[in-house]
């Protein structure tokens, strides 16, 4: 069989490479010229353990080939961005350029797969759409086969940083427009899913996928929320939820900058957007999570205008640790910020990256090792909890007044 996968991104990438180990023969397509060009020299554009590797070697064995323009094939996987607009709505005209191209491709016992994220319903509309654009062929009929295409919403679920174990071991949900349809997506993703492939109807597929990310920004919310109530009563937050966890029924996640990375903070506002009177909790969750952001950035104003002479270092720019990705980073927020109005006093640590993002390249600030920030700075703001940050010892770090936003120095005299 061949499969074309749309979108070379973060889960494009994986997947196809991950098919090709499979012994299926894949065509990557993207329309940035550069990400087909790196990835048809056997390259990688992103940062993810081991898909280098596996990249350059389904590459030069010819399994997966890269192309700006689909072909046809048997199967065509659709990874592309699904973003917000500035209004919070989804913006789907990524994934309806991607059916655009392919759907004169299209040709009997075709199976069409969405994997990006997606409002209740788009699924279903990419098949009438595809009704409408091609009567020739008939959409997941049961029994008669003939001229028939299949449809499916099969969304990804992997955690960056570990996209090729999660990609081969998760249990993979699968939505069909039809009964059909579902079975004919199940048996291809069994070709390389060692997870259980559950099957359901395409929309309820669309909502299992933006739940599962709404409910993790929600209990965030509520770490956040519970951080900013410690704060004002003087509790350590981090000792509270550490006994709170011990109850066997409990389990309150980490309070941090706010939410970041490109799902947690934007799936919800396709929930909310579908049934804004009814989404009270996921609409307020996320308020509290960008509340959060901004009162780090007024605490941390306040430290500096009390050390007015203090070179600061602020202590990552990615959404999470040890990754080196910017999408909708709190921390780059943050630093954004105090870099506008502090300029060269701002000594930037980010051990993930080789330079500084380009919206901080103009700013005057410094990008600074880590040892080179214990060295020169007297306050520390802690954005993000990367590896190299937790293991600095207490003596290389006793002299800083320090905003931890992540909990990892506890060791040191608590601010809030
Ligand atoms: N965060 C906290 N406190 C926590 C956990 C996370 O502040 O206790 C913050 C992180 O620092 C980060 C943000 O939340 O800024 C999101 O990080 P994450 O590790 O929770 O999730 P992502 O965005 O890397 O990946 C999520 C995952 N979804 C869930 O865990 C429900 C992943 O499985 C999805 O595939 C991915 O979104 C996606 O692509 O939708």
């Amino acid at each position: 069989a061949k499969v074309a996968v749309l979108g070379l991104g973060y889960i494009g990438l994986p997947t196809a490479a991950l098919i090709a180990s499979r012994g299926l023969r894949v065509v990557g397509v993207d329309t940035n010229e550069r990400i087909v060009d790196t990835v048809g020299s056997g390259k990688i554009h992103i940062a993810e353990p081991d898909l280098d590797g596996l990249v350059s070697k389904v590459v030069s064995s010819g399994a997966l080939a890269t192309s700006c323009k689909p072909q046809p094939a048997d199967v065509f996987i659709i990874a592309v961005p699904t973003p917000i607009d500035g209004e919070n709505r989804p913006d789907l005209s990524s994934v309806d350029a991607a059916i655009e191209s392919i759907v004169d491709l299209l040709t009997p016992g075709n199976l069409v797969i969405l994997e990006s994220t997606s409002p209740i319903g788009t699924t279903e509309a990419i098949a009438k759409r595809i009704g409408e654009r091609r009567p020739d062929l008939h959409i997941g009929t049961n029994g008669k086969e003939n001229g028939a295409i299949y449809v499916a919403y099969c969304p990804e679920r992997v955690l960056p940083g570990r996209i090729l174990t999660e990609l081969a071991n998760n249990d993979r949900c699968i939505g069909g427009i039809t009964p059909a349809c579902t079975r004919r997506a199940q048996r291809f993703y069994k070709m390389f899913v060692r997870g259980a492939c559950v099957g359901t109807t395409a929309r309820a597929a669309e909502l299992v996928k933006l739940t599962e990310n709404a409910f993790r920004d929600t209990n965030i919310a509520f770490a956040n929320e519970l951080s900013l109530i410690c704060d004002r009563l003087e509790i350590n937050v981090w000792e509270v939820i550490d006994i709170a966890n011990r109850h066997p029924r409990v389990n309150v996640l980490r309070p941090g900058p706010g939410v970041g990375g490109h799902c947690i903070a934007v799936d919800p506002w396709f929930i909310i957007d579908s049934a804004p009177d009814l989404a009270r909790i996921m609409r307020m969750s996320r308020e509290v999570n960008k509340t959060k952001t901004r009162t780090v950035i007024e605490r941390a104003e306040a430290l500096i205008e009390e050390n007015s002479y203090a070179n600061i270092a602020c202590c990552g720019l990615t959404f999470k640790a040890n990754v080196d990705d910017l999408r909708e980073s709190p921390a780059l927020e943050i630093v954004l910020h105090l870099a506008g109005k502090y300029g060269s006093r701002i000594k930037v640590v980010e051990p993930n990256l080789r330079r500084l993002p380009p919206e901080l390249a103009d700013c005057r600030v410094g990008f600074v090792s880590i040892d080179e920030a214990l060295r020169s700075c007297e306050v520390a703001i802690i954005l993000v909890d990367h590896d190299e940050f937790k293991m600095v010892p207490l003596a290389e770090r006793r002299h800083l007044d320090v905003i931890d936003t992540r909990g990892i120095w506890q060791d040191m005299p608590m601010r809030a």
